[in-house]
């Protein structure tokens, strides 16, 4: 596997240097942070973010996330259809940019209006530490007439009325059609990024079930498996993200691991504490702490990609950490908790051939 950390850009508390002196790290997940969704990345924008990486000796191994437009996600007159179609065409211009650049990994998702929520940011673990957590019932803490400050990872934030225009178009649009759209997309990028030697990576929904009465289509087995098979080219594949994927109890991760393994293109490894009904909180990645078993999960890919490519190329990072030692830092990515993190996915991953030898 190709261990890696996150990195927001210049805004990001956590600097470079830092993140070069962590023990056996292959490469950097990162974005372009301004670019807007529907628009191409150029091959010179690619290239300068890349450079500024290289000059603080880490390689950018994979992207997260080249934002996918709600034209796309959601357009269904033909304007927006017109506008989608322009926006896949600049999403195949920016892969095959990123494929000239060297980078062959790129992750997305598919959650119109808005990506990931917790309703707590800075949850007391009760050792001194926080995390963000999520309880359904706190979902009406938000006051969305205000709008919706950009989060981590967000593709952009939202005024109040521009988020009340956005959830009532994304209301009006089924989970089947928001299904077709993905598909829809997929018949173009996915042969796409074949030709290139791209990887693409969806990420599922997170928390995986609909929330706000927005439509959402990526968060359980049958749903990967329809996205996987309806348009089967082996680019098409997905982010194993065990944190999103685990607060359904009903999604059986190893299961999961195991029957996705050969399509599983990049893995977001988190560990999480389950609570009543759908509440969770993000703990530490060691298995002492949550509800998770991510060495068995990452056995289960090694064990099933072990006959095929022995995942050696296989992008893996440390997802959202504990905020602890009084670090200050985006939610969920200090460097300290994730670097904890990949220490511990390195062992597990060493711990693996080693029984094989
Ligand atoms: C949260 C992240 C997600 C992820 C996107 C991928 O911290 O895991 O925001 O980057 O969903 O497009």
């Amino acid at each position: 596997m190709k261990f890696t950390l996150r990195w927001f850009g210049d805004a990001d508390p956590v600097n470079l240097a830092n993140i070069r002196q962590t023990p056996g790290l292959d490469g950097v997940v990162s974005s372009l942070y301004n670019a807007q969704a529907g628009e191409a990345w150029s091959l010179a924008a690619i290239r300068e973010h890349q450079q500024q990486l290289a000059d603080a000796g880490l390689r950018w191994l994979v992207v997260e996330s080249v934002p996918v437009s709600d034209d796309i996600k959601l357009g269904g007159s033909a304007n927006e259809r017109a506008r989608a179609e322009a926006h896949i065409d600049a999403w195949c211009i920016t892969l095959a940019n990123l494929a000239e650049a060297g980078i062959h990994s790129v992750c997305y998702n598919f959650m119109p209006v808005f990506d990931w929520i917790r309703t707590d940011f800075a949850m007391p673990l009760g050792d001194g530490s926080n995390a963000m957590a999520y309880r359904e019932a706190d979902l009406t803490r938000f006051d969305f007439s205000q709008g919706m400050t950009r989060l981590a990872a967000w593709a952009k934030g939202y005024s109040g009325p521009e988020l009340e225009a956005a959830f009532a178009r994304a209301r009006a649009v089924s989970e089947e059609e928001l299904f077709d759209r993905l598909v829809a997309f997929l018949d173009v990028v996915a042969p796409a990024a074949q030709r290139l030697g791209v990887k693409l990576a969806i990420h599922p929904d997170d928390p995986p079930w609909p929330i706000y009465g927005l439509p959402r289509t990526v968060h359980r087995a049958d749903q990967l498996a329809r996205i996987l098979e309806a348009v089967d080219v082996p680019a098409n594949g997905l982010t194993f993200c065990t944190g999103a994927l685990g607060a359904r109890i009903d999604n059986d991760l190893l299961a999961m691991a195991e029957r996705f393994a050969e399509r599983i293109h990049f893995v977001h490894a988190r560990n999480i504490r389950r609570f009543e009904g759908r509440d969770f909180a993000e703990v530490a990645h060691h298995p002492s702490a949550g509800d998770l078993d991510l060495a068995g999960v990452l056995g289960a890919i090694l064990n099933a990609r072990a006959a095929i490519d022995g995942a050696e190329e296989l992008p893996i990072r440390p997802d959202h950490g504990r905020m602890i030692w009084g670090e200050e830092a985006i939610p969920g990515y200090g460097l300290y908790d994730r670097a904890i993190g990949l220490g511990y996915l390195q062992g597990v991953v060493e711990g693996w051939s080693l029984a094989r030898r």
